[in-house]
């Protein structure tokens, strides 16, 4: 299933780490707002969430973060 070298995955997973904020091994929408939000404009923040989350429930998921990581490869 995932192509990336060990590099990449470390990456990503401390990525997907600094947004879960609670470290429940879940990123809510809600915490990756909170993270993102700041660097970014409501429709840049609608559009990345498009992207991580396509199922459109609350919750981006791992499989959902590491697919938008492995597309912008
Ligand atoms: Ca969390
Ligand atoms: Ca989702």
């Amino acid at each position: 299933m995932s192509k990336l070298t060990d590099a990449q995955l470390e990456r990503v997973t401390a990525d997907f780490k600094k947004y879960d904020t609670d470290q429940d091994g879940i990123v809510t929408v809600k915490e990756f707002t909170q993270t993102v939000e700041k660097f970014l404009t409501p429709e840049d923040l609608e559009s990345l969430l498009k992207e991580v989350n396509p199922n459109d429930d609350n919750e981006i998921s791992w499989e959902e973060f590491l697919d938008d990581y492995e597309k912008d490869l």
